[in-house]
């Protein structure tokens, strides 16, 4: 069972070709009835104890998951959104709707218009409801963090989690309010939840962002596993056993449902493609990833095989709760939003735990283009130095691809704070390398060790760069000649060996000097991949005003740094 899986159950090991990957889902409208009747999974009514299989206390077993399901007896069969359909907005509403969208980045009209308790369809694949769970499975606390979340959005989410969860399994519902500003989400919150016992609501006194928020609510839960949720949410049936299955099975693992598709737009249900594992790419983008259709054939995989992740999406989730404390967390030092699941995900693996999706646990997410609330600080910049944190410590030498793709980022390096709890902590976890974590987890990412390497060739004089003894000189290019072997490093630097071609060396023109890693003042641009087109292929010292190129003088024939001229292929390289 090699963590380089793709699937608990399947042995795969390498990975054909790849996909395009997003992080903004689409997804496809469910069937308009709920034909996936599911024989097993009958209406239950809310609040009756799950039947357990005939197991006496004497043994534990096995049962099917018998997930509370008020999908098939709905409330109300012919109010607006009902089964997850799409709604249209009233002719006479389209003002309004236009007009509150803000409040939420979604059709908040029709959130309204829907019940807080409709049915969804149940878009699990077939099998799903067969499947056996045991019976002493873990409870759980489920942690809902929000800020300033729309009224009946808020509602939809809790009432799905109280409706489709057993309640054997459900410990409580921590509500985490990050300082709210919404009158309604005050008094009014605390009588309405005051209804359901075992929801609970902190309200915290300051603005916490949402990973210390969650922390904050980690804290009080009583619940063997945390599972932790957007406030924007709609659980389907049968979404709780399968987490709490995979987690009882294994600890040291972070089980994710199958996240879907509320539109933002008509607020319809909808399901998304089976086979798609989370990842990222450079620098550090969350996005899935669809297993190749070879591999799915050839492995004969299941739409119900359980599916390895090198890292999660960072809303969904199920973990043990001492193991997360184990884990030391999240690190508490990152701002708001962002970057916490890469964090937790690299932790997971690196320090012996997996992260995997469960397909026959399926939850709905409002994907909206732009946060709804306010960030204490500028946005980006939060974002991109809680990155930078997390690169820090877990990416080891490869963080230089993550700085090389943010290539601002070598400019102005955010101010991190101490990193030095987090560096413990890795130590004491005796973690992985990141290069194991390549290797292991997620060999399917380019993560080449420098930019580009070979030959720095002089377009207007063919000539090429060697290194002689420590100077540059001028020559016949030679692929064989070691002496003209370069680097162009993620932080871009020219580099042969430990030596560094620096814009201006001991005799007033470029040279080389021992590379001391980071060093903004020794980067070079190539501006082939620039946003200035004009400055195709030069090589560029972007620290000095006005930014100066390297060029070969055209009486000396000699390395030279001057005044950048387009379309000059004497600057060309
Ligand atoms: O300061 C804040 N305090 C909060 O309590 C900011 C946010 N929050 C709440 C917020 O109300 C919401 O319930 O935290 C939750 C997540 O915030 P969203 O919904 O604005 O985030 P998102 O859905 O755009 O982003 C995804 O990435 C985030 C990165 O920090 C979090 O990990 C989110 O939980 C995560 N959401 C998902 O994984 C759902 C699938 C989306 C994707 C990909
Ligand atoms: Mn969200």
């Amino acid at each position: 069972d090699s963590v380089g899986n793709f699937t608990g159950s399947q042995e795969l090991r390498r990975v054909l070709g790849s996909n395009g990957t997003s992080a903004t889902r689409t997804g496809t409208a469910v069937p308009r009835t709920p034909s996936r009747g599911t024989p097993g999974a009958a209406a239950v009514e809310p609040g009756a104890a799950p039947e357990h299989g005939g197991q006496g206390a004497a043994g534990i077993g096995t049962h099917r998951v018998l997930a509370m399901d008020v999908t098939l007896a709905p409330r109300d069969p012919q109010a607006p959104g009902q089964f997850g359909h799409p709604v249209a907005v009233p002719e006479d509403k389209q003002e309004e709707a236009r007009s509150r969208w803000k409040e939420g980045n979604f059709n908040v009209l029709l959130s309204d218009l829907i019940p807080v308790d409709r049915a969804i369809a149940d878009t699990r694949p077939a099998g799903c409801s067969e499947q056996q769970v045991h019976d002493d499975l873990p409870t759980t606390t489920v942690i809902m963090c929000f800020v300033d979340e729309v009224w009946s959005t808020l509602l939809r989410s809790v009432h799905s989690v109280l409706s489709r969860s057993p309640p054997s399994l459900l410990r409580e519902l921590i509500l985490v309010d990050d300082f709210s500003t919404k009158e309604y989400l005050k008094e009014k919150l605390d009588a309405y939840m005051s209804q359901f016992p075992k929801v609970k609501i902190l309200h915290l006194r300051e603005r916490h962002g949402l990973i210390r928020a969650r922390l904050a609510g980690a804290r009080i839960a009583r619940g063997t596993v945390l599972t932790f949720l957007d406030s924007h949410v709609e659980c389907n049936v049968g979404w709780l056993e399968p987490l709490l299955e995979r987690v009882r099975l294994q600890r040291a693992r972070v089980a994710c449902p199958v996240i879907e598709v509320i539109s933002d737009k008509d607020m319809s249900y909808m399901t998304v493609d089976n086979f798609q594992r989370g990842i990222f790419t450079w620098p550090m983008n969350f996005g899935w990833k669809q297993i190749p259709q070879e591999v799915i054939e050839k492995n004969k995989l299941k739409e119900t095989d359980i599916i390895r992740c090198p890292v999660m999406a960072g809303g969904l989730f199920s973990i043990e709760r001492k193991y997360f404390f184990e884990l030391g967390t999240y690190d508490s030092g990152l701002d708001v939003w962002g970057g916490e699941n890469m964090e937790l995900s690299f932790k997971v693996w690196m320090c012996g735990g997996e992260i995997e999706i469960v397909p026959c646990s399926r939850v709905g997410h409002i994907f909206r283009n732009d946060n709804p609330y306010s960030f204490p600080k500028d946005r980006v910049r939060t974002v991109e130095r809680n990155l930078a944190r997390v690169a820090e410590v877990w990416l080891d030498d490869y963080k230089e691809l993550f700085y090389g793709h943010a290539y601002h980022l070598l400019q102005r390096r955010p101010e991190l704070g101490d990193l030095s709890q987090q560096m413990a902590l890795r130590d004491r976890l005796q973690c992985h390398s990141f290069r194991w974590y390549l290797q292991n987890v997620y060999p399917d990412l380019a993560a080449p060790p420098v930019k580009a390497s070979g030959l720095l060739m002089n377009v207007g004089t063919a000539r090429c760069i060697a290194v002689q003894n420590t100077t540059l000189a001028l020559q016949a290019c030679d692929v064989n000649n070691k002496a003209q072997h370069f680097n162009y490093t993620w932080l871009r630097l020219l580099r042969h060996g430990e030596l560094c071609v620096v814009p201006v060396g001991a005799a007033g023109a470029p040279g080389l000097r021992p590379c001391t890693g980071w060093e903004s003042s020794l980067a070079w641009r190539h501006s082939s991949m620039a946003a200035r087109p004009e400055l195709a292929e030069h090589l560029v010292v972007q620290h000095q005003h006005p930014p100066a190129c390297l060029l070969v003088h055209r009486v000396l024939l000699a390395l030279r740094l001057g005044a950048c001229t387009a379309t000059d292929r004497y600057q060309q390289w």
